[in-house]
């Protein structure tokens, strides 16, 4: 019945238009071509310049309207997204002002230099001059923004600071799993062949490599305030990206192809609450790549805190090694020889590997 009612607007309009086309014919007829195409050239120019008023107070009405939703009136949460946050803005400034000027200059023209019978057009098909303004200015502005983007781009990905904290992300359909080394500072090898969620080991750690033994797993991403972190991004079935927006930060998460980034957090979850004035804000991980029908789920939690309360978090969760062997030998203490029945492969460990921040 719409598809009806849509096709018989559509039809009549178009009847509507092709009447007034052809009064309007008539009309010219009646009157004198001469005259006729004057006044609609009038008419014509007028309109470029109302298009052009209407344009510009619709790009800033749309911009009051809508920039209370966009980031800018949140500040950067970290050191790199602040640089690329002026990276933005500076963007913005060079292509703001060319938007203005040419567009401008374009319907201004437009209706100035409408027809009249008084002025001759000057043509000329070829100035070797403008070529290269055109060319050259353009390029040098483009070069000098992608080479800043290049430069922040290369820090971002780049080596952390040695103090850096290590935590590794791994995306899956639907979820984000965290893992964090132990006292070692060293995150435990892993074999893909070893994954297995219904015995405790979704990450699929090798139980058999000491380093592993301490390591922390949570769903939760816990970071200290002012301190360097270091993300190592995995994922186990389909492209995942961890996107980290208050952070201004993303990355795609390539199963085989351990990604990394690092970033230094500026505002506890605390502190960011009492700027933005939301009592409820919390630092969100979203999935920035379509996975699959339950991608709109993976929303992730990042907490950001100071020293002592990180501190206190993680003592207070138990190595997912012991959580494992527990739940092997719940009579006997978790002890190494327990071990033995979780043997790997020989095949696999070859692929193997560790992580550590280098
Ligand atoms: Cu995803």
């Amino acid at each position: 019945m719409t598809g009806i009612l849509i096709t018989s607007i559509l039809a009549l309009a178009f009847i509507v238009i092709f009447q007034i086309a052809k009064a309007s014919e008539y009309v010219s007829v009646l009157k004198g071509e001469e005259k006729a195409f004057q006044q609609s050239n009038r008419i014509n120019a007028f309109l470029f310049l109302s298009f052009l008023v209407l344009g510009l107070v619709g790009a800033w009405w749309c911009n009051k309207l809508f920039y209370g939703k966009t980031l800018f009136v949140q500040p950067a949460a970290s050191d790199h997204g602040e640089k690329i946050d002026n990276m933005l803005w500076l963007t913005l400034a060079v292509t703001g002002l060319v938007f203005f000027i040419t567009q401008i200059l374009l319907f201004w023209f437009a209706y100035k230099y409408q027809y009249s019978e008084k002025r001759k057009a000057h043509f000329f098909a070829h100035s070797n001059k403008l070529e290269l303004i055109w060319t050259v200015v353009p390029a040098i502005f483009l070069t000098v923004l992608v080479g800043l983007g290049l430069y922040y781009w290369f820090g971002i990905t780049g080596p952390a600071p040695k103090d850096a904290q290590l935590v590794e992300i791994t995306g899956k359909q639907f979820n984000w799993l965290m893992r964090y080394p132990g006292k070692d500072g060293v995150l435990g090898r892993k074999n893909y062949r070893l994954t297995d969620a219904s015995n405790g080991n979704a990450l699929g750690v090798d139980w058999e490599d000491g380093s592993s033994h301490d390591d922390i797993e949570s769903t939760e991403m816990h970071l200290v305030v002012g301190k360097p972190v270091q993300l190592v991004i995995n994922a186990q079935d389909v492209i995942h990206d961890v996107g980290l927006v208050h952070f201004r930060m993303k990355m795609d998460a390539v199963p085989g192809i351990p990604t990394t980034m690092w970033f230094t957090p500026k505002y506890t979850t605390a502190q960011m609450k009492e700027i933005t004035g939301n009592k409820d804000f919390v630092y969100e991980i979203s999935c920035d790549q379509m996975c699959g029908s339950g991608h709109y789920s993976m929303r992730g939690i990042v907490i950001v805190e100071t020293q002592e309360e990180y501190d206190r978090w993680i003592s207070g969760i138990k190595p997912q090694y012991k959580t494992v062997m527990e739940a092997k030998a719940p009579a006997a203490s978790p002890a190494a020889d327990t071990l033995k029945s979780v043997s790997m492969p020989p095949a696999a460990k070859p692929l193997a590997q560790n992580l550590t921040v280098k």
